[in-house]
């Protein structure tokens, strides 16, 4: 079953090797030392897309790599045809270890826990100040994935023109994370593109947000004419995008260096796979403090020591209240 083409890891159920291959895996398995290394760039139902050296191959994953899924931003070991021309296919052996994941659980809108990209260093949760509403709750989701996947979280927030950013400044304000504000006229006379990638240098960029928001509008500012990427409308009646985007991209930045990786427009953002101590980690103000907490705090308990870590001074209470919305947010099934 391939529902929306693109789940590739039943696939790899089906074609494990049957009873019959009793040999022990490990001494049929090649070592490939000669194998070359890639970045995966984009998946399209089995074929991957990869960077190998200055050239665009195509690849399928090895029946080695078993049901683990290769998703963009991955670094790879290939072997086979690198030449890069029309039909051929390379063979992807290994899956580098990830610096980094950006996962979300499986949820209403897709029933599979995935990564969705890894090693990137920089997660840009991208949301419109209108049109459509911005939805604060899937913000903290977001954010929380980063600190459980250990992405540095940027705030863009998109259409100024249509209204302010007052009041999400204030929701975010004590967080204390990098933020870029931009507008239709700041798309048009290169500002929102030259302030945006002042937070990129060199780094590995994931933008990920609700449809409709202007990733793909923001993300076509940053890179050059050729490796643009189509956008969409937001419906005036319902003020939902269209989901136009309908697979991540990494696309390179040729003048700082580093990637941006375009994904399609989410509704909601499954966190059950989170640890709340990774969260914790990002507050290392608050983190402390917990030592004086009971086994298992959830830190929103009559008994949380950091009540009292905030009431003693060593800590905003505007961070303890944050911290707590957001891990309270991991509980909540719906996404917005
Ligand atoms: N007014 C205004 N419109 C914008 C701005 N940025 C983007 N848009 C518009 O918003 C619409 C949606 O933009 P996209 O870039 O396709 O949005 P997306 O987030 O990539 O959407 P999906 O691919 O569906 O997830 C387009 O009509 C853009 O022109 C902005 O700063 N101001
Ligand atoms: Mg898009
Ligand atoms: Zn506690």
């Amino acid at each position: 079953m391939r529902r929306y083409g693109k789940h590739t890891d039943e696939d790899d159920i089906r074609s494990r090797p049957g009873r019959r291959n009793t040999r022990p895996r490990t001494n049929i398995r090649p070592k490939h030392e000669d194998a070359a290394e890639g970045m995966i760039l984009t998946v399209d139902r089995g074929r991957l897309t990869c960077l190998v050296g200055d050239r665009v191959v195509m690849a399928m994953k090895a029946r080695e790599l078993g049901r683990k899924a290769a998703v963009v931003g991955d670094r790879v070991a290939l072997v086979g045809d690198m030449s890069g021309k029309k039909d051929t296919l390379a063979r992807i052996v290994r899956i580098e270890e990830r610096t980094s994941v950006l996962r979300r659980t499986a949820d209403d809108d897709d029933p599979f826990e995935r990564v969705v990209v890894a090693n990137a260093d920089q997660l840009a949760i991208v949301t419109a100040l209108a049109d459509p509403e911005p939805r604060p709750r899937l913000i903290d989701r977001c954010l929380v994935a980063a600190f459980d996947g250990g992405l540095e979280p940027l705030l863009v927030m998109t259409k100024s023109d249509l209204a302010p950013p007052d009041k999400l400044l204030e929701l975010y304000g004590a967080l204390d994370i990098p933020y870029v504000v931009t507008s239709r006229e700041e798309l048009e006379n290169g500002g929102a593109a030259d302030r945006v990638r002042e937070q990129l240098d060199g780094r590995v960029t994931a933008f990920v947000g609700h449809s409709g928001v202007g990733k793909t509008t923001l993300v076509n500012a940053l890179v050059s004419e050729e490796q643009r990427r189509s956008t969409g409308h937001v419906n005036a009646v319902t003020g939902r995008g269209r989901h136009t985007t309908t697979s991540a991209l990494a696309l390179p930045l040729t003048e700082v260096g580093g990637w941006v990786i375009d994904t399609p427009g989410v509704r909601s953002f499954g966190l059950a796979h989170v640890d709340p101590s990774r969260v914790i980690h990002a507050f290392p103000d608050l983190e402390s403090g917990t030592e004086g907490c009971p086994r298992a705090c959830s830190h929103d308990e009559p008994d949380c020591a950091l009540d009292d870590w905030v009431a003693e001074g060593h800590a905003d209470q505007a961070r303890l209240y944050s911290l707590r919305r957001l891990l309270a947010t991991r509980e909540r099934t719906e996404g917005d």
